[in-house]
């Protein structure tokens, strides 16, 4: 799923459909960062993971 958003911020969300046990708990939140904010999130994560850092080609190519 993709948002988009006007500039970097974050967003409190909630499930927005009835799904069983626990629905009215489902908060979470979205975060909008730039490409390269995103990549060095994403990179610093799969570094934490174990897992090897493959940049999103999409993402990659752009600028903030
Ligand atoms: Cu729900």
């Amino acid at each position: 799923m993709w948002f988009s958003t006007p500039e970097p911020n974050s967003f409190d969300i909630a499930c927005a459909e009835y799904c069983g046990l626990r629905h009215s708990y489902m908060y979470t939140k979205v975060v909008a960062m730039t490409p390269a904010d995103f990549n060095a999130w994403y990179q610093e994560a799969s570094l934490k993971a174990g897992r090897p850092y493959e940049p999103i080609p999409s993402l990659a190519a752009a600028r903030n």
